[in-house]
């Protein structure tokens, strides 16, 4: 009979790393609205991914209105098969919409639906916040910046989900 620490020895634990992405194809699509706040999440986004090895030529940005049609964006860039993981981002500012919770609420949900229908990584990098205050802090300031997280995030992803399948294909051998 095996002990607990040799069970313990026998367990499988996957986890994604973030070095070998040079074949990563990735989207990202932007919420143009709060612009100012959004194109930073949109430069920290791609610098990291470039400094983690990922080629300018694999990322394409595609960039709507605002964050309430990032899912329609998001599903038609998973349905295209092109691409490992999609990066969302965006800004919703409680102070600048009486419809927050709307806008927030639905781009959140909605990304969240494509992820699972399209078995794809779709990343919320959108920041929901109360002032332009605290958007700017996320986004690049003091809070860090949440297009860089996202970034990370959708390289941590495609990895742990390749480990996955690659891990399902030896069990059938
Ligand atoms: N879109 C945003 O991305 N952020 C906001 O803060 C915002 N505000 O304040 O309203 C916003 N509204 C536009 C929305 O995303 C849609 O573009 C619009 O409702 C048309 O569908």
């Amino acid at each position: 009979m095996q002990t607990l620490q040799q069970h313990k020895a026998n367990i499988t634990h996957l986890e994604g790393n973030l070095y070998e992405n040079s074949d990563a194809r990735i989207a990202i699509v932007v919420g143009r609205f709060n612009e100012f706040v959004v194109e930073s999440l949109v430069n920290g986004a791609i610098d990291t991914l470039l400094r983690h090895g990922v080629m300018g030529e694999n990322i394409t940005v595609i960039r709507v209105p605002g964050a309430f049609e990032l899912p329609l964006a998001a599903q038609r860039a998973a349905g295209s098969d092109k691409f490992d993981a999609i990066i969302a981002l965006g800004a919703v500012i409680r102070g600048s919409t009486p419809h927050f919770d709307y806008v927030a609420g639905g781009s959140a949900n909605g990304l969240g639906s494509v992820a699972l229908d399209y078995d794809i990584p779709v990343i919320n990098g959108i920041i929901t916040t109360e002032s332009i205050e605290q958007a700017i802090e996320r986004s690049g300031t003091k809070a860090g910046n949440k297009g860089s997280e996202a970034a990370m995030v959708a390289l941590e992803m495609i990895a742990v989900l390749r480990q996955i399948e690659e891990d399902d294909l030896e069990d059938d051998d």
